[in-house]
Order: C-alpha cells, then sequence, then structure tokens
C-alpha cells in the first residue's frame, strides 16, 4: 500500500504536461495511420496492372480510369450517324498545314508502294494505288483538328473505309474491334477502334484539293478520320491488320489518349 503510493506520486504527471503527452500520441497515431494508408496505395498502384501492356506509355490501369471511362462514355454516344460538319469545297484551305513527318522518310519509293492488308496471320493482301483508285470516290471538307490546338478546313478524296472493306471481303476483319495501320517503315502507327473506322466519313484517301496527296501529306495513301483528332489520321500507310486487342499506337505511348475522339 505504501510502496503503492510512492510509485503513484513519483509517476504523477501535471494535468497539462499529461494533456501533451496523449496529443503527442494522438498526433503520432493518426500520423502513423495515414502514412500506412498512403503507403498501401502507392504499393497498389505501383504493383497495379500496366494498361494494356507496352501500349499506353506503361501507365496503370488506375491512373488510366478517367480516360477510360471517358473513352466508355464516348463510345457509348457514338453514333455511326452522327456526320462531321461539312463545308462547301470553296472554304477548303489552299495552303493546307503539314504537321508531324514520323514515318516519312524522303528515300521511299512509291513506285514499289502496295498496301499490304494481313487478313489473318499467312493471309496477305497486296493492294496497288491504281486498285484502290478505282473503287467508289468519297471526298469530304472537314475542320480537320490537331491536338495540339488548331484546325483547318480541307478538301480530301478517296476510298471510305467501309467500302474497301466490303469491296475486299473483310467482313470476318470487320467484325474485330481494331484496326491497326502503320507507315511502311513502321516508324509511325496507330490503332482505330472500328467503329470509328467503319464510320462513313472515314477515307483511305490519296487526293488533297482534287490532286493526288504531296509526300508530306501522305502520298500515296494516308487515312482521313474525321471523327479523330489529326494524330490518328496516319500519312503514308504502309500495312494495315485487325485485332481485338489495342493495336500500338505512337502517340499513345508517350501518354496521349489512346481514343482521341472528337
Ligand atoms: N506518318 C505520319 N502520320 C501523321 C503524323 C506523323 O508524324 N507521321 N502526324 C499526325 C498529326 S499529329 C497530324 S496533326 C496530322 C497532320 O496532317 P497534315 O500534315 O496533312 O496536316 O498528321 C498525322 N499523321
Ligand atoms: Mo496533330
Amino acid at each position: 500500500m505504501k510502496i503503492n503510493k510512492l510509485f503513484k506520486k513519483e509517476n504523477e504527471v501535471p494535468g497539462a504536461e499529461r494533456k501533451i503527452q496523449r496529443r503527442t500520441f494522438i498526433s503520432f497515431a493518426v500520423f502513423s495511420v495515414l502514412y500506412g494508408a498512403g503507403y498501401a496505395a502507392w504499393r497498389k498502384l505501383y504493383h497495379a496492372a500496366e494498361e494494356t501492356e507496352g501500349v499506353t506509355a506503361g501507365a496503370k490501369a488506375p491512373l488510366r480510369k478517367a480516360l477510360n471511362a471517358n473513352e466508355e462514355f464516348f463510345r457509348k454516344g457514338f453514333d455511326e450517324n452522327r456526320l462531321a460538319k461539312t463545308y462547301p469545297k470553296s472554304m477548303a484551305a489552299k495552303k493546307v498545314r503539314q504537321n508531324g513527318d514520323v514515318g516519312l522518310d524522303t528515300d521511299f519509293d512509291a513506285g514499289d508502294w502496295a498496301l499490304s492488308v494481313t487478313k489473318s496471320k499467312n493471309d496477305m493482301l497486296q493492294i496497288s494505288l491504281k486498285e484502290i483508285m478505282q473503287l467508289p470516290k468519297t471526298e469530304i471538307v472537314y475542320d480537320f483538328k490537331c491536338i495540339e490546338g488548331w484546325d483547318q478546313i480541307s478538301h480530301w478524296g478517296g476510298v471510305r473505309f467501309s467500302d474497301f472493306m466490303a469491296h475486299y471481303g473483310l467482313n470476318k476483319q470487320a467484325s474485330m474491334k481494331y484496326v491497326g495501320l502503320q507507315t511502311p517503315d513502321e516508324e509511325y502507327y496507330v490503332g482505330i477502334d472500328m467503329a470509328s473506322a467503319m464510320h462513313p466519313q472515314t477515307l483511305l484517301c490519296y487526293e488533297m484539293n482534287e490532286q493526288p496527296l504531296l509526300p508530306e501529306h501522305g502520298y500515296p495513301l494516308r487515312l482521313i478520320i474525321p471523327v479523330k483528332y489529326g494524330i490518328k489520321n496516319l500519312k503514308r500507310i504502309g500495312s494495315m491488320f485487325f485485332s481485338n486487342e489495342r493495336p500500338p499506337d505512337y502517340w499513345a505511348e508517350q501518354g496521349y489518349d489512346y481514343y482521341s475522339g472528337l
């Protein structure tokens, strides 16, 4: 009893100091819990799966949720009958802006060129420009938009992607989720969701202002896809293939939105 009393006395802390001690303890506990939660969240993100392996700049899937939700939203709202606004030919720029020359090496020999289409693993089509030009021609004058912030009304001509697919009997391929296109040297490449590729205004284009495409605009054949930003409008198509996975995409690999819809 006596000892106990003594002990208590010695350990007795004045009221204010005890309060400080308690607060210190609470602060420390709160800090520890928050720190632990932060660390756990970081670890989870660090170990999270990559968004489409190798396709989207190694970004972790949870960080792409907002973009993917946007994509979902826009895909649901995608209406193949909703057309990009078109303009009279007279409004088309005579001096068309040129932007981006990845995959447009100058020592390219257009004489050798043919479009390669991989129907399946061992089934390839080689299609000449002449054959493509024999298909029904569609023209469009619309406002081309680059993600960098400029736009320009321009005039293009070529074959509708959907007409091309129908002509070559690529129905099975058209039922796949994506088409991948690349330049002959494979330096520039894009992946396009099939609904956008099959949109009635999407063209495999060989003319600008009623003249053959200039080299810097993608001669002999380029993609014109008004439902997408400029980055998806691949110039100088060398080959294409079909896939249910997202094909590699040059700008998506740098962190840009894969869908890039308008
Ligand atoms: N092969 C290839 N295609 C490309 C690019 C590129 O760098 N290389 N740039 C893209 C971008 S960002 C834009 S805005 C358009 C520009 O097309 P234009 O030069 O005909 O105006 O091409 C797209 N297609
Ligand atoms: Mo662009």
